[in-house]
């Protein structure tokens, strides 16, 4: 209230920097304060807490070089964990995306006769991308761009008033069924699938153990919201898609294995080795990926792996279509913290670091997705750019770099 009657009667360049320290250390105080006591504060959050002077002085910056596009330590918004909101904004998020799941498709109807409602978009745009959403220059910023959309559609679409939630494995990697995420009560995201002895877990080529175990389950999830979601495209053991490129409608069960061995790759530890442990952006890139695979690490996915399959199986456990679990969002919000948190420790040099294996090297996803150099585009940052389609106009690729002014100033964000 206070600042905002200061900003009615003054000049902009004479709010004081008093009253705009003020409002930032109230919101983040608000965050801090408001955590679940449930899960006391890890290293990462604990590194991420006391990086907030920086991300402070980092706004204060930008803003007097002309370059923070309007994004201010007072406008700032801020994505929490999921367990950290109150229940009630828990089930509000869960209605907004149950509620994107009714509006109609925009996408191209006779490219995806399969795509009904507007979270469906999504799904299509990842099907028919996923080349270009995972080499090595777009994975990290396409999808911080990709997130940013959904969160948009999710507030302008179907008046959810916060923003998207990210997943702090740590939290939940002991025991994830019976979480706050996965426990199958009507403030979750929904349960674990039933246990199908076809399910055996994910392969993993060349790593030891060379599987992510079944963690139990692999059928469909029987409680909480999101049981009668019909994402597109087949899996083996799933009734063939209509057309053969998967973009028929072809209605489902959501299928899950709630997977521990899989969260055990993506523990505190794993995320604070990462960040600390690397300064170099191509190090950050490759420890994410799990490439090389850690030695003596009896969990030795990487970090990104493992979030996506702590909740596999289908569409979650299918590099394409895995937007079609709705925990996708939520997985690649803990993977944008996390570069978030890395660039933070030194901005000036890390926000804008590329990752270059010109030199011979990984792309995003491994060896799943080899790319032609069609399907690559442009390998040169200055040049390329996230073209999401029919989700949103195309924008330079270096443009969704930065959480606190990308995006000329669309993104202004942090995570606590
Ligand atoms: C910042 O906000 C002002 C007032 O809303 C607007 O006129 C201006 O164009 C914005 N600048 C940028 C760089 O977005
Ligand atoms: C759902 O689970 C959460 C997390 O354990 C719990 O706090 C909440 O009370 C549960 N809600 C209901 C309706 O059982
Ligand atoms: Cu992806």
């Amino acid at each position: 209230m206070r600042s905002t009657l200061t900003a009615f009667l003054l000049p902009a360049s004479l709010l004081s920097e008093g009253v705009k320290a003020e409002a930032w250390q109230t919101k983040i105080q608000a965050a801090i304060s408001s955590r679940n006591p449930a899960y006391p504060p890890d290293s990462v959050d604990k590194l991420a807490d006391a990086t907030l002077p920086k991300v402070e002085a980092w706004l204060k910056k930008k803003e007097a070089d002309g370059t923070n596009f309007n994004c201010t330590a007072e406008n700032v918004v801020v994505r929490r964990e999921w367990s950290d909101l109150p229940i009630p904004e828990r089930e509000e998020y869960i209605r907004a995306v149950t509620c994107h799941m009714t509006l109609p498709s925009r996408a191209p109807k006779s490219r995806f006769p399969g795509a009904i409602s507007r979270f469906d978009d999504f799904v299509a745009y990842h099907m028919t991308h996923a080349a270009e959403l995972h080499d090595t220059i777009h994975l990290f910023p396409a999808h911080k761009q990709f997130l940013w959309v959904y969160e948009q559609a999710l507030r302008n679409e179907c008046g959810y008033k916060g923003y998207q939630p990210y997943m702090n494995y740590d939290r939940y990697a002991e025991d994830p069924i019976h979480s706050p995420m996965f426990n199958g009560n009507s403030s979750s995201m929904g349960g674990n699938g039933e246990f199908d002895p076809q399910y055996t877990g994910v392969p993993q080529a060349g790593r030891n153990p060379n599987i992510i175990e079944s963690g139990g389950g692999g059928g469909c999830i029987t409680s909480g919201p999101f049981s009668d979601t019909s994402p597109v495209r087949h899996l083996p053991g799933i009734p063939p898609n209509p057309k053969p490129d998967g973009t028929g409608y072809n209605p489902r069960c959501l299928r899950r294995d709630i997977n521990r061995n899989a969260a055990l790759g993506a523990t505190a530890a794993h995320a604070f080795s990462l960040i600390t442990s690397n300064d170099n952006i191509n190090g950050f890139y490759n420890q994410i990926l799990g490439t090389p695979p850690a030695k003596n690490d009896p969990y030795p996915w990487g970090i990104h792996t493992s979030g996506h399959y702590i909740h596999a199986v289908d569409p979650g456990g299918d590099p394409a279509t895995s937007p079609g679990d709705p925990v996708f969002y939520f997985h690649h919000g803990a993977v944008d913290r996390l570069w978030w948190v890395w660039q933070m420790q030194d901005p000036d040099r890390r926000i804008n670091a590329v990752p270059d294996f010109s030199g011979g090297g990984h792309t995003g996803h491994g060896r799943r997705l080899l790319l032609t150099k069609r399907q690559r585009g442009t390998m040169d940052p200055t040049k390329a750019v996230i073209d999401l389609e029919w989700l949103a106009p195309s924008i330079p690729l270096m443009e969704a770099h930065e959480s606190l002014g990308g995006n000329k100033g669309a993104f202004c964000y942090i995570y606590i």
